[in-house]
């Protein structure tokens, strides 16, 4: 199904739409001692942000030279308009890790600045619980609070199961039903955004996510397109990142939506608690493990291996578990490689030129 096509920029909304602006942005905004106004960051293409300094004016342009800016992001503009020159600290991202390039590890922020992360699936396609694990890593580390929710729910006649498959994996996120196209869902979704708030939608290409904004946005913005008959893949007809204003309503007040490209692979970022916060269950139980080092292999008094002995834990939640430990090991260990190379290079450009003269 087509809608109107991709709209350039976010339309103008009135002029009682804050950007989002909060006390907090703002003491980070004078940390940078900066005399120059912030504006958010609505769109990135090829290297230029659109940068937002009302909602009722079309946004400025930037160029990113070396800037690493991301949707949703504060930043402040060169004195010369060219470029953006500071990016005001984050209280929340959306972070994973760029595509492989080589053995760099780097950072990839695909949403800055958001309150509620919502982890979209597709109840049309099996139930994914290694996928959503991934995405809850990410989402208890990006400072916003997740929720998962379900589309298509106009397509299934019997959701329980995949609610429940995807639940045992959720760690406690409140997981809603939505659909885009009969509308089930959209209040209950937009009651989550609240005031000036920022609401990143994530998830795998044709799970509909800018179909659920569209719906959330009466007279939708944005463009979609169908998915494969054969195995319900989308054709990743979102290309960039983009922030568009939901209009206050009776009951509920302005906010902001982030609509985002398709990612087939969810690969970890270095991570502050999210695993053990996505994985609360197993590492409960390993506190009760007998040993502090337990590796929950062949140990004895080993809790976690007696529940997945006694049927409560699945044991491909552990494998699973385990993989991203390690994942998230082996990048830390880049990471350091790469700092260390780094500190070297630092150090050889500080070593004295020797005097071609003497
Ligand atoms: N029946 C039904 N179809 C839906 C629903 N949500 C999305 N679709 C259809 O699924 C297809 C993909 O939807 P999109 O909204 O483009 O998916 P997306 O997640 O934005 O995909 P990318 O932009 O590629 O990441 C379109 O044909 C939509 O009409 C829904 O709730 N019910
Ligand atoms: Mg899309
Ligand atoms: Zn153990």
């Amino acid at each position: 199904m087509e809608t109107a096509d991709i709209s350039p920029e976010p339309p103008l909304l009135g002029g009682d739409f804050r950007l989002g602006w909060t006390d907090r942005l703002e003491a980070r905004w004078r940390a940078l001692g900066v005399d120059r106004r912030a504006g958010r960051v609505s769109r990135l293409d090829r290297g230029w942000s659109s940068v937002m300094y009302a909602a009722d004016e079309p946004p400025a342009r930037a160029r990113n030279i070396g800037a690493d800016v991301a949707v949703g992001d504060w930043v402040i503009i060169s004195s010369d308009d060219e470029r953006v020159d500071h990016i005001v600290e984050r209280f929340s991202a959306f972070t994973r890790r760029a595509s492989f390039d080589g053995n760099r590890a780097e950072a990839h922020t695909i949403a800055a600045n958001i309150d509620t992360v919502v982890l979209v699936h597709q109840l049309t396609s099996p139930p994914n619980q290694r996928r959503l694990e991934r995405e809850l890593v990410l989402a208890f580390d990006s400072g916003a609070a997740p929720v998962i929710v379900l589309t298509k729910s106009d397509l299934v006649d019997d959701p329980a199961a995949s609610i429940e498959v995807l639940e045992a994996v959720a760690s406690g996120v409140p997981v809603m039903l939505a659909s885009g196209i009969s509308g089930d869902g959209i209040d209950e979704l937009r009651s989550l955004v609240r005031d000036d708030g920022t609401m990143a939608l994530l998830g795998a290409s044709g799970v509909g996510k800018s179909t659920l904004i569209n719906a959330l946005v009466v007279g939708g913005v944005l463009r979609t397109s169908s998915v494969r008959e054969g195995d319900q893949r989308g054709r990743h007809t979102t290309t960039a990142c983009e922030l568009i204003g939901l209009p206050r309503r009776q009951g509920s007040e302005n906010g902001w939506l982030i609509d985002t490209p398709g990612v087939r692979a969810v690969s970890l970022w270095s991570s502050g608690h999210g695993i053990e916060r996505a994985f609360a269950d197993v590492f409960d139980l390993a506190d009760r493990c007998r040993f502090r080092d337990c590796k929950h292999e062949n140990e004895p008094g080993c809790a976690v291996t007696a529940a997945i002995a006694g049927g409560q834990l699945d044991p491909r939640r552990l494998d699973a578990m385990k993989r991203l430990v390690a994942e998230e090991h082996a990048l830390e260990a880049e990471q350091r490689a790469q700092d260390k190379s780094q500190d070297r290079r630092g150090v050889r450009k500080q070593r004295p030129r020797p005097n071609p003269r003497r």
